[in-house]
């Protein structure tokens, strides 16, 4: 079976998937081990892992490069966060093309014109496409694609610009219209009502994804209620999470002058042979080399 059907089989049986942002195979695998049911091959996340902001500025290459060591260490499905897409229809068949080859289960296309601006930034400058040729390359997408079950996921930016519901449904209606197979949603509004009434104003016949980054407020249990959102992608947690960790430990290093009271506050060096599943090696080592 495919990852992506897998996926879609997944979301089938629970109703709800729980996709957790991965920026290298390490944090996919332990996203993996935490029980996650996908990862999320995030724009932000890596743009942040090379020190850049979430602006066009990694090129499709080395976000595929870090999906296809990801695919090779998990073997959770991956949905690729693809922005605009880099370009036109053209540039949209060139990359579902590859994505799919390099591991994906899912794209993510976003409404928004090349380069892009990271959605979450306060008066960030935040163009949607006409709909028409967002519509052209949602098409582009669906034909590329050669494992039928692989996702096509429409995203609109319409809240993000501050363009409102009524545009927002109307947007995700035309989508819907031009083949995708999920909408994703996306709020920067701090508490979950823009969703929650966009959700429930929702009357097409696709699910909906949503992206709890700036309203951590929205958990599992009251998206259930909604009943129409089937993925939650924890967008930026990965790297927040790694970013808190790294900064808390530097700065005791420093003002401790040393290592002798962190060291036992992080991950002893034999939690990280397990993950890199050092076992496996020394088991072939064991066996092969002679
Ligand atoms: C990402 O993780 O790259 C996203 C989510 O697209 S957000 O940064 O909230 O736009
Ligand atoms: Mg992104």
């Amino acid at each position: 079976m495919s990852s992506a059907k897998r996926l879609r089989a997944r979301m089938a049986e629970t109703g709800l998937v729980h996709v957790m942002a991965a920026h290298s195979p390490f944090s996919a695998m332990l996203a993996e081990e935490a029980g996650f049911d996908g990862v999320w091959a995030s724009g932000f996340e890596l743009s942040a892992l090379y020190g850049l902001p979430d602006m066009s500025l990694i090129s499709m290459t080395q976000h595929l490069d870090m999906l296809r060591a990801i695919a090779g260490r998990t073997r959770l499905p991956i949905v690729a966060d693809i922005d605009t897409g880099y370009g036109n229809a053209i540039n949209v068949i060139h990359a579902i093309t590859e994505y799919e080859r390099a591991g994906a289960s899912a794209v993510v296309i976003e409404d928004k014109t090349f380069p892009k601006v990271t959605s979450l930034a306060a008066e960030g400058r935040q163009d949607l496409l006409r709909i028409e040729e967002f519509q052209g390359k949602i098409e582009a997408a669906i034909s590329a694609r050669s494992d039928p079950d692989f996702l096509v996921i429409a995203r609109t930016e319409a809240l993000i610009a501050g363009l409102g519901e009524v545009q927002a449904l109307h947007r995700a209606h035309a989508y819907v219209e031009a083949g995708a197979d999920m909408i994703l949603i996306h709020s920067k509004s701090k508490t979950p009502c823009e969703i929650e009434s966009f959700a429930r104003a929702w009357t097409g016949t696709l699910p909906l994804v949503i992206v709890p980054n700036a309203y951590p407020d929205l958990d599992a249990k009251r998206v259930k209620m909604l009943g129409n959102i089937r993925m939650i992608i924890y967008g930026n947690y990965s790297i927040r999470a790694a970013a808190t960790a790294m900064q808390e430990t530097f700065r005791r290093i420093i003002a401790d002058g040393g290592v002798q009271n962190v060291h036992k506050d992080i991950l002893p060096v034999d939690e990280i042979f397990r993950i890199q599943k050092v076992e496996e090696v020394k088991a072939a080592e064991a066996r092969f080399l002679r």
